[in-house]
């Protein structure tokens, strides 16, 4: 098959990069592209070199796939086009994940709603996939009533300018700033900018793809996002309370059985997901998992993922690996 990475120089294009050949991708045809600047530098495959190509000869070459990881204004202006001489892009920016003609997929919840239609799919935001697949099975069996959410975000979802300022500070040096405030030992209540209604953009996200991933825009959403000095991956404090009640034992049994769901959870033992040994794995790991006795039919949980990998590249590919085995491509 024929594929190219779109950012492939980029902190989550590295990793879409490793997790295709980690996943062993059927790839015939590698196309890395990159901006103009990156246009005949290398990127390493499977150990070996390829050359970075520019957008207009990566959509002349045709591919089969293009998984973006370019940013929305890339997105917006080149997806279409690869779409046009037949390509099928998953996009990881947010450009396209609200539009009512575009699907949002975390692959273990809605995949079949994919169709070979679909020229065009989007990567949900990193701090919802995790979310939304510990949720799914729960939703489905109680069905969601509100959910309110604290995230601990990684700085590697801001990029590597934000991975840099922690080291320097780290050194006490100064240097280019991705925050206006200091991150080491800081937390900034702020992800992304914030829109008119006091939220940020990455609250928002979490609340509108929630309901669009789960099918239920009934379903009440308040969260609160901070960037904290991190960088293995995005943890979050989830309070859902559903129209139903539960029985905690099968809660547990239903996310262990959920794919891409790994259950760390044993007060006994000190047992609870932690982002320092999430981060390079692919799974979303959930933990400390309790009931609210504070309002009826509601649970408490906290639910880990490296944010580049399963919040990111490695959900873009296994988009891409549901298209080809589907034979939608
Ligand atoms: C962040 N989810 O963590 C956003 C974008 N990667 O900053």
């Amino acid at each position: 098959m024929k594929v190219a990475v779109v950012g492939a120089t980029g902190m989550v294009g590295h990793v879409m990069l490793q997790v295709l050949a980690e996943r062993n991708f059927p790839i015939t045809e590698l196309i890395p592209v990159a901006s103009a600047r990156s246009v005949g530098k290398t990127v390493t495959y499977k150990d070996k070199e390829y050359t970075i190509s520019s957008m207009e000869d990566a959509i002349a070459a045709r591919p089969d796939i293009a998984i973006f990881s370019a940013g929305g204004g890339t997105s917006l202006e080149f997806a279409p086009k690869f779409a046009e001489v037949g390509t099928t892009v998953v996009d990881n920016s947010s450009a396209w994940r609200m539009d009512p003609d575009k699907k949002l997929i975390v692959p273990e919840i809605n995949a079949s709603e994919l169709e070979d239609s679909d020229k065009i799919i989007a990567n949900p935001n990193c701090s919802t996939i995790q979310m939304v697949l510990a949720l799914a099975p729960l939703h489905k069996k109680y069905k969601i009533k509100r959910l309110v959410i604290s995230t601990y975000q990684s700085i590697t979802g801001t990029g590597v300018k934000a991975v840099q300022q922690l080291e320097n500070e780290y050194k006490g040096e100064q240097g280019d700033m991705a925050y206006a405030y200091p991150i080491h030992r800081n937390a900034i209540p702020a992800c992304d900018v914030f829109t008119e209604n006091g939220y940020t953009k990455e609250e928002m996200k979490l609340v509108n793809e929630t309901q669009k991933i789960l099918g239920d825009n009934t379903i009440a959403v308040t969260a609160t996002a901070v960037r904290i000095p991190v960088v293995g991956g995005h943890s979050e404090a989830i309070n859902v309370q559903f129209e139903n009640d539960f029985d905690l034992a099968e809660v547990r049994q239903l996310l262990q059985a959920q794919d891409g769901v790994t259950v760390q959870d044993n007060p006994d033992t000190n047992t609870y997901p932690m982002p320092i040994y999430a981060e390079g794995k692919n799974d979303v790991f959930v933990g400390r998992i309790r009931r609210d006795f504070s309002q009826e039919n509601t649970l408490n949980m906290w639910v880990v993922a490296d944010n580049l990998r399963k919040g990111a590249a490695t959900n873009a590919v296994q988009i891409a690996e549901y298209l080809a085995a589907k034979e939608l491509v």
